[in-house]
């Protein structure tokens, strides 16, 4: 029936089906023999490509006309997830493409389905990057993603006996259909050697091995706009002239394609293992690469566009260019445009630093300590010893210039300075000061963390620098986190609006306030919403085992498994309801909200507690689903390998989730937002963005518990001071671990985790204790609202309405408007 269907299709009376036909006869990747749902995505792939290859041209050729000033954003992260639907959806033609395949005997979700995630990245950072090119692309500005075409994304995660198993994700088994490769656009890059200094003084690095970058274009289209950007993944390649024929012939294989193989190290894994030296020097090869590569080609391009107008000038660059560092792992990119511009252009240093700090932005995505990068100075003078020698000078001129201020900084310039000596044996580069140093503009991703920013992590330089420090609240693509993923409740706010202009311009989702209380909204809104939840439990049937009750309350909370953000919190509530509904009578139990509650997330693979974290919710899990009194009133689940896809059939069926970071340590948190905007509820701490949405969709409908930022400092150290009175339902629940109700693995030392506290990592840290009382009460409180639907479906609504503030597009419209000077440039 399919090859037949095929045949048909050729017909010009469906021109998407025969398109989609072609692709499938001429793609020489599969057997001509069938059409199953792979080929078919394939193919229906392969056709959009097509159309987005002459809107990316024709944006590029305008762009090159028009020569505005671009954006080039550099990060080491991207999660595009998955690009169909994305794309028909951003094209609008996606009723067209249903269609076609309709006639060609497939359905579009079961053929989108077939896609691999793109899974370039392992968390919000990453998925932030993917929702500013879209939004980039939908508002029309000119700008471009840079990043690295890894080979292997984050791990796969599986669930075993054992707990977590990581597994080699590998998205490019069969090849990705929406990369171009630009075999034109290739750069050396190059790694240790050593710098030579001619008569003149100037300075050159030299030596050591060069290896090739590689471009491979990937299309990112804007929603309903002609405008087609481009996310640029570099690839490492060795050339030929390195192969040694000589020595293969004599039978030498493993030499003879030494740097071969080396190349193929850079992009194989995202985050390797950095235990060993050479793994340190991988990750930092990894960066630079990313750097180099990115600024020889924006260079190039400014070069390029230059050509034939007459004289022009370097001090001009920032009036073309801006770079925005996606947190520090693009740092390099600083001496690296120093490098070029005194090394290669000839430019003096007060020249290319003017340049250079006009050009360059950071945003800072943390506080915690062990995520602020230090590199070796040891390692670094090995591999990048020109670039040593220019932070070097950097950090000099940095403290000359403080200690020439008028003020007492002088006490404060070992914290302050960007080469950290206080251990001779191993002397670092803090690259957070690096680019504090260089950036023109400094951000935070939600307003708390900024204000922490300012008043703790950075606080020095403020004195400095005052006006370097903003904020830019974080925010989600509207297109994929609520029209493409829930299409269901996107219909039901277009009809009520009687528009589907939200789906550009959010703030319009007010609107909805006023029929907060609308019992035809309220059906509607509730509907959607029980879709939504059979779906999931489905899927969660599907690739757990458990089956689900779709009128129970569906509970989520899904992120990267990490202390800071309480996943234990969440479990050890989860335990002592267990224990509670164990003691119980039928009649008593009878009265309670069942719940559902669903965790999921990736352990980093050598983060030892987060590992046992997710080890104990499946534990959990088992227990509580097989016993027969209480699993109609409580599940708990552990949705394995949590990932974009798995996001956009979670987050629409959600009806409460969890974002309980310990206040002061979530920078913003992106997903609690999409939750929001699909009409689910958050419990939360004020922590990040929570404050933000909090205040935009109204108190009285978060679920608020909690110490406050400002407390924490104070309640650590009561704690240290064994000031700290604990809560009998918090030992209870971790007695009831401990007891070995949930199994024989040893839980003792994730618990002693929690015991008292002695500083980062020994001890309770994030505070578990202190907020279990009032998570436990903010839950309760949850328990209650839920029994009155009405009361739940206005604050579900109130929860979409409020969420217009958080839409990526107000995020980057800020970005270009008070850090990269950009304005939009449509393709005509
Ligand atoms: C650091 C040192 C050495 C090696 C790796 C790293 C490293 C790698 C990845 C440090 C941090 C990351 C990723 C951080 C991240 O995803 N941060 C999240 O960024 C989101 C977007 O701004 C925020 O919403 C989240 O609050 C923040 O946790």
């Amino acid at each position: 029936m399919p090859i037949a269907a095929l045949r048909d299709a050729c017909r010009p009376s469906s021109e998407i089906a025969s398109n989609i036909a072609y692709h499938s006869r001429y793609s020489p990747h599969f057997s001509p023999l069938k059409f199953d749902p792979e080929q078919a995505f394939y193919a229906a792939a392969e056709s959009v490509r097509d159309r987005l290859i002459q809107s990316w041209n024709e944006t590029f050729l305008h762009f090159h006309k028009a020569d505005p000033k671009q954006t080039y954003y550099l990060s080491m992260e991207y999660l595009q997830g998955r690009a169909l639907s994305n794309a028909i959806g951003n094209l609008g033609i996606r009723d067209a493409y249903a269609d076609a395949l309709t006639k060609l005997g497939h359905q579009l979700e079961k053929v989108a389905e077939q896609e691999k995630d793109a899974a370039l990245g392992n968390g919000g950072l990453g998925r932030l990057a993917s929702c500013f090119l879209d939004s980039m692309a939908t508002l029309n500005l000119p700008a471009w993603g840079y990043g690295l075409r890894y080979r292997y994304g984050l791990f796969k995660q599986k669930i075993s006996k054992e707990g977590q198993e990581e597994l080699a994700e590998d998205w490019l088994e069969k090849f990705s259909p929406w990369e171009v490769v630009r075999h034109d656009i290739v750069f050396p890059i190059r790694f240790f050697g050593h710098v030579e200094v001619s008569p003149t003084g100037s300075r050159k690095w030299v030596g050591g091995e060069v290896i090739q970058a590689l471009a491979y274009d990937v299309p990112i289209p804007g929603y309903k706009t002609k405008n087609t950007i481009s996310l640029r993944l570099w690839e490492a390649k060795a050339s030929a002239e390195d192969f040694n024929l000589f020595q293969f012939n004599d039978g030498q294989y493993d030499s003879a394609a030494q740097l071969h193989s080396k190349a193929q190290q850079i992009c194989a894994v995202l985050y390797p293992g950095d235990a060993t030296e050479d793994g340190k020097i991988l990750r930092l090869k990894q960066q630079f690469f990313l750097c180099s590569a990115s600024l020889q080609d924006i260079i190039f391009r400014f070069k390029e566009r230059r050509d034939g107008k007459g004289a022009w000038q370097w001090s001009n660059f920032p009036d073309k260019v801006a770079v925005q560092l996606n947190d520090t792992h693009p740092t390099l990119a600083i001496p690296e445009l120093m490098r070029l511009l005194m090394d290669d252009e000839g430019l003096g240093w007060d020249e290319a630093w003017d340049i250079t700090s006009r050009t360059i932005a950071y945003t800072n995505h943390t506080v915690l300590p062990e995520a602020l990068e230090k590199w070796s100075q040891s390692i670094m003078a090995k591999l990048l010893p020109r670039h040593l020698e220019i932070i070097k000078e950097i950090d000099k001129r940095f403290i000359a210039m403080v200690m020439s201020g008028s003020t007492g900084m002088e006490s404060k310039i070992a914290t302050m300075r960007i080469l950290d000596d206080s251990n001779p044996q191993k002397p670092v580069v803090r690259m957070a000061n690096l680019c504090v140093v260089s950036s023109h503009k400094v951000n935070g991703v939600a307003q708390l963390h900024s204000d922490i920013l300012k008043s703790e992590l950075f606080a020095d330089y403020v004195s400095i620098w005052p006006t370097k420090f903003q904020n830019k609240t974080n925010g989600i693509t509207p297109r994929r986190w609520l029209r493409f993923c829930n299409p269901d409740l996107s219909d039901i706010i277009s009809k009520w609006l009687k528009t589907d202009e939200w789906i550009t311009n959010l703030d319009i989702l007010t609107g909805l306030r006023q029929f907060a209380d609308n019992e035809e909204l309220h059906a509607e809104w509730a509907s959607a919403k029980m879709a939504s939840k059979y779906r999931l439990a489905q899927y969660v049937l599907q690739v757990t085992g458990v089956t689900i009750d779709p009128n129970s309350l569906f509970d989520i909370q899904v992120k990267r498994i990490h202390e800071y953000k309480r996943q234990l919190l969440n479990i050890l509530g989860a335990v002592y309801r267990y224990k509670k509904l164990k003691e119980m009578s039928i009649e008593e139990r009878k009265k309670t909200t069942p719940r559902t509650i669903m965790l999921g997330g990736k352990a980093f693979a050598t983060y030892t507690n987060a590992k046992r974290i997710v080890k104990l919710v499946n534990d959990v899990g088992a227990a509580v689903n097989n016993d027969p009194d209480v699993n109609s009133y409580l599940k708990v689940v552990f949705v394995p390998n949590y990932n974009v896809s798995v996001a956009e059939m979670l987050i629409p069926g959600s009806e409460l989730s969890q974002h309980i970071s310990t206040a002061g340590m979530e920078a913003s948190g992106t997903s609690n937002m999409k939750f929001s905007l699909n009409g689910c509820l958050i419990i939360g701490t004020l922590d990040g963005a929570n404050v933000e949405i909090r205040e935009e969709i109204g108190e009285e409908n978060f679920f608020l518990f909690g110490a406050k930022a400002d407390e924490v400092p104070r309640l650590r150290k009561e704690r240290e001071a064994g000031l700290f009175k604990t809560d009998p339902r918090f030992e209870e629940a971790k007695l009831y671990i401990r007891s070995g109700v949930f199994g024989s693995y040893d839980y003792n030392p994730l618990l002693d985790s929690l015991e008292g506290n002695s500083g980062y990592g020994r001890g309770d840290y994030f505070l578990v204790g202190h907020d279990f009382p009032s998570y436990m009460d903010a839950q309760a409180r949850v328990d209650e609202a839920y029994k009155d639907r009405k009361r739940w479906l206005k604050m579900s609504i109130l929860s979409t309405a409020g969420s217009g503030k958080f839409s990526s597009d107000r995020t980057i419209a800020q970005y270009a408007n008070e850090i990269w000077g950009i304005k939009p440039c449509p393709a005509p």
